[in-house]
């Protein structure tokens, strides 16, 4: 009897060593990710976290500023894009649609695919707002950062790229099997350009 048990307790500690991982393993897809940066330059640093794809600033126990529930943020940095000398926050992330009620007069079609953009936004007194935001990307950003890559002292925005998957209709996906790509962003004067890919 003894043995049975002391048995079926190794099973219970066995089931519960796999399962445990496994489980835990299942939020892994979007770890939270936190960092901390002082944008507004009021010697207060603001925290910055992203848990599941929603972006949260907070200046102390003030929250500054929430990713609105229509935006899928993926990921984001802090930098200084435009080299105005204050730093901006970088955000890619996937909405629906790229004009919003801002919509050019001539562009009268459906505006309704589910796609990436990177937005760039400035906070001043406490307030967040957009400098840049794109339209829908050619490729979809995986990964992003701010840093001066060519050494010229001007920060450019380093991008791994990769590829579109239709998911259904309308609605686009990374292609977790299409082909990857570094590019480098250079700010110009009212928004990006691309500079070749490394
Ligand atoms: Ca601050
Ligand atoms: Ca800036
Ligand atoms: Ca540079």
């Amino acid at each position: 009897m003894v043995n049975v048990l002391n048995l079926r307790q190794i099973l219970v500690l066995v089931f519960i060593l796999l399962a445990v991982p496994l489980l835990s393993g299942a939020d892994e897809s979007a770890p939270p990710f936190r960092t901390a940066g002082d944008l507004d330059s009021d010697g207060q640093t603001e925290e910055y976290l992203l848990v599941n794809h929603v972006l949260t600033v907070k200046e102390g126990t003030q929250e500054l500023w929430k990713s609105p529930p229509a935006y899928h943020v993926d990921c984001f940095a802090l930098g200084d894009i435009d080299n105005n000398g204050k730093s901006d926050l970088v955000v890619s992330l996937w909405k629906e649609g790229s004009f919003g009620e801002i919509r050019p007069f001539w562009h009268s079609g459906e505006d309704n695919s589910y796609k990436n953009h990177l937005f760039v936004y400035a906070l001043r007194e406490n307030t967040f707002t957009s400098v840049w935001c794109s339209s829908d990307l050619d490729r979809p950003i995986l990964s992003l950062s701010v840093w001066d890559a060519d050494g010229n002292g001007l920060n450019e925005l380093v991008v791994e790229e990769g590829r579109y998957r239709k998911v259904a209709g309308e609605r686009y996906a990374p292609d977790p099997d299409g082909s990857m790509r570094t590019a480098v962003w250079q700010w110009e004067e009212w928004g990006f350009c691309l500079n070749e890919p490394l």
